[in-house]
């Protein structure tokens, strides 16, 4: 493959000088040097493109970003090449060119509309291990898009699938070497979402499931495959509430037909699994279950109830502490209970969050101050080791990037609360940043 990767890097280089932002020069600056005699002839058949117009583009989000991209669609062992245009009326087109012959001709074209290129993704559409492509694109409104899927077919480019879609995710998730494509789908008249699988069924995308996702969706955040408590396949989805915060939607897909765990049967409601703030469905506890984040109430908004979802049950599995502003969780020591609450203050650089044992709390309360059992802080920016080094004694928990996370471990009276180092540290969380990619 190394030599597609050069190739790459060539032809990126030359969609570069082509763009536009480059100076005018004279042509034959951009010449390319000794390229090998096919890439010559792709070369060729883009110029003949760019000649009629068009300008050649390329994807805002995802993975596969370039402009032109070499890619074995009808895996025969040989790449492909795709280029992508936009042609300043809102046509959006993937050229396609197979080689044969000592040359690069062209198979087809995929052609969309739409404002930009969004992504572009290769989902696996064949047991042998053909790759269409699914060719993204945004629309005026930025919440909606539109994807144009295809393939090869006996020499040939065909489309498989033209829809519009909130968010998608390509997975395998019967492990029949094909991937499946579950979108969420927004209903423009009535604003309800749907959740859509499709499966391949011979050479065709067939709408195997469609079920209701909870009615306070307003936009979907995060789509992702996970396993639920009793061991079944489910699609969860995180989406941000009409009525503000966060909520999400389990789907198991073994049945016949989807079963939405967590909406409520009578009214479609999944407030059931509302929390205020951006945190997505994850396997907390690393049992392999994943696990759905809710708030119960109470006077910590920042506490969460991590809880699996069947279609008989709903069980908690952890509590975290879940600091999304610092960007770190600490699993919930079961000791403290409602007992110990928490208090977070923040200065430019330095924030700090402090647990405490209330006054009610008894345990040698002294009836003057409140008894804080452990202080987590964090630094931030470029002065952090220094900012760290004026908090003689502090223990460092952890480090991401330029971030430092430490503690203090406060000694008192209330014993039956504290926590020693290693029990924090085990307990304790960075949140790493997650870039929504469209599920890669
Ligand atoms: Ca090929
Ligand atoms: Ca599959
Ligand atoms: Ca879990």
């Amino acid at each position: 493959m190394n030599k597609y990767i050069f190739i790459i890097a060539l032809l990126c280089a030359a969609v570069i000088l082509l763009s536009g932002c480059s100076p005018k020069l004279g042509g034959d600056v951009f010449a390319l040097p000794n390229l090998p005699k096919e890439y010559v002839s792709l070369q060729n058949e883009l110029n003949v493109i760019i000649s009629n117009g068009a300008e050649y583009a390329a994807a805002e989000n995802g993975v596969n970003r370039q402009a032109v991209q070499l890619v074995d669609l009808n895996a025969d062992g040989t790449p492909e090449a795709i280029a992508f245009f936009t042609s300043g009326d809102g046509a959006i087109k993937a050229y396609v060119f197979g080689y044969g012959e000592d040359r690069y001709a062209q198979i087809g074209v995929l052609e969309s509309y739409g404002r930009r290129i969004w992504s572009v993704d290769y989902p696996v559409c064949s047991e042998k291990g053909d790759r269409a492509i699914a060719l993204s694109v945004t629309f005026d409104d930025e919440v909606t898009y539109g994807m144009t899927v295809a393939s090869v077919r006996d020499g040939e480019l065909r489309q498989m699938l033209d829809l519009q879609y909130s968010e998608v995710l390509f997975e395998d998730t019967d492990s029949d070497g094909c991937d499946e494509l579950f979108f969420a789908v927004r209903n423009g008249a009535s604003g309800a979402y749907l959740a859509q699988m499709y499966k391949l069924s011979g050479d065709e995308y067939k709408l195997r499931y469609t079920a209701a996702m909870c009615t306070e969706v307003r936009t979907v955040a995060n789509m992702q495959i996970g396993m639920t408590a009793d061991g079944k396949t489910a699609l969860y989805i995180d989406s941000a509430a009409s009525n503000g915060g966060f909520v999400s939607d389990v789907l198991t897909l073994d049945g016949s037909a989807p079963v939405n765990l967590t909406v409520d049967a009578a009214g479609g409601s999944g407030m059931a699994t509302w929390r205020a703030s951006a945190v997505y469905c994850a396997d907390i506890d690393g049992d392999g279950i994943t696990d759905v984040p809710v708030f119960e109430g109470g006077e910590l908004k920042s506490m969460l109830s991590w809880k699996d979802f069947t279609l008989d049950d709903t069980k908690e599995i952890a509590k975290t502490y879940y600091n999304l502003t610092d960007k770190w969780y600490m699993l919930w020591p079961e000791k403290w209970g409602d007992a110990v609450s928490a208090e977070r203050k923040s200065g430019a650089d330095t924030s700090s969050v402090t647990f405490f044992v209330p006054q009610t709390a008894g345990d040698g309360y002294n009836g003057e101050v409140r008894n804080a059992i452990l202080t987590v802080y964090v630094f931030t920016g470029e002065n952090s080791g220094e900012n760290l080094k004026s908090y003689p004694g502090i223990k460092v928990l952890a480090t991401s990037g330029s971030t430092v996370y430490g503690c203090f471990l406060i000694e008192n009276d209330y014993k039956r609360y504290s926590l020693n180092e290693e029990q924090l540290k085990e307990a304790f969380n960075v949140i790493e940043q997650s870039w929504n990619t469209e599920g890669y």
